[in-house]
């Protein structure tokens, strides 16, 4: 199976941007915004190739935190149905299940604030699972510590997703019950013990552009850019306090896709939640945008994906290669 390896981040890369130059590129006409996008993918990518990782809840609802945007906050009340850590030979099946479909990456997510120190090992269990299937493996477990980061690495971890989710300002907004540095301070443990970092953020919350903008600013500035960048779009889930939130529009959306290209030229782009309310046309655009990852399967953790068809069928119509 093939699958893109990390490129190698070179010193020309720059973690400096002010926010009154990302505002430029975002106000840049959308033909001139999306041209340097997709010169700027050209150089580090194949453009026709789209890197699929497929998602499993292994622990699903009754969260602690409050995100305002989540389902599985136990503060909300959606309807979700609650389960405990999965068995290894569950997670294990639906791995063999992803890979005979086609995905490089399995991407295994808890809601939980933070792992509990006894809920280390059998994950630990489920990462060396998916490598002897010879996956890559990524996990998203909240916030962790010095000693879990370390277990999780020598277990072999590839990447580990923590999402900033939008600028520091509207952060609170969302979410009560941690703060922007507790996000940072996780992220800096994940980088320092050599993991892969996966770090993006969500769209369409009501944020406004210039949230959008200092989203961008903190991805992009961080040391090193994340070596994978999802861009979710607000997947509205009834009984969340952002429930009747307002649509952004979608050109906003794909504008955001081509900033974060721009400033983050050698990472991958992930075309994340959201995709079920967008259109085929909506999606070409995003890759065109520079998007060059996406999430495949029916469900993302606990919402509605694209089927795997529709996707067959969008992949081929666009003449783009899965890998
Ligand atoms: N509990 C861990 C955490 O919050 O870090 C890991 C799982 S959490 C569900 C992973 C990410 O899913 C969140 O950071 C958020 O960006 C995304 N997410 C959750 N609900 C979403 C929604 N309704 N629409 C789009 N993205 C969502
Ligand atoms: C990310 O940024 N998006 C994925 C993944 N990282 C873990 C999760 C999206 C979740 C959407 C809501 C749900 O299905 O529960
Ligand atoms: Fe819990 Fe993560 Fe959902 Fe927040 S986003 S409520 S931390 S599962």
């Amino acid at each position: 199976m093939k699958s893109i390896a990390p490129v190698q981040q070179t010193e020309s890369l720059r973690h400096d941007w002010s926010l009154e130059e990302i505002g430029q590129l975002f106000e840049l006409p959308f033909n001139d915004l999306l041209f340097r996008a997709q010169q700027v993918h050209r150089a580090s990518f194949d453009p026709n190739q789209v890197q699929i990782s497929t998602l499993l809840s292994i622990k699903t609802g009754r969260c602690s935190e409050d995100c305002g945007y989540c389902p599985q906050s136990a503060r909300h009340d959606t309807g979700l149905e609650n389960e405990d850590l999965l068995p290894l030979d569950e997670v294990l099946q639906q791995a063999r299940a992803a890979k005979a479909k086609g995905s490089s990456r399995f991407c295994m997510g808890a809601a939980w604030r933070g792992p509990k120190d006894r809920d280390i090992e059998p994950v630990v269990e489920m990462v060396k699972g998916v490598k002897a299937l010879g996956m890559e493996t990524c996990l998203t477990l909240g916030m962790l510590s010095e000693a879990q980061t370390e277990r999780l690495k020598q277990a072999g971890l590839d990447y580990y997703n923590h999402n900033l989710d939008t600028s520091p300002e509207y952060y609170g907004e969302v979410i009560t019950t941690r703060t922007y540095e507790d996000r940072l301070e996780t992220l800096k443990r994940v980088r320092e013990a050599g993991i892969n970092v996966c770090c993006g953020g969500i769209i369409g919350m009501g944020e406004s552009r210039r949230d959008r903008i200092g989203f961008m600013q903190q991805l992009a500035n961080q040391p090193k850019h994340p070596e994978s960048v999802p861009i979710n779009m607000l997947v509205k889930v009834e009984g969340t306090p952002l429930e009747n939130v307002e649509d952004l529009d979608p050109i906003e959306f794909v504008r955001t896709i081509a900033v974060a290209r721009i400033l983050m030229p050698q990472s991958q782009v992930r075309l994340s939640a959201g995709r079920e309310a967008m259109s085929d046309e909506m999606q070409a655009l995003c890759f065109l945008a520079g998007a060059n990852s996406i999430f495949y399967g029916e469900k993302l953790l606990t919402t509605p994906n694209p089927a795997t068809d529709r996707d067959h069928q969008l992949f081929a119509r666009l003449g783009i290669e899965a890998v």
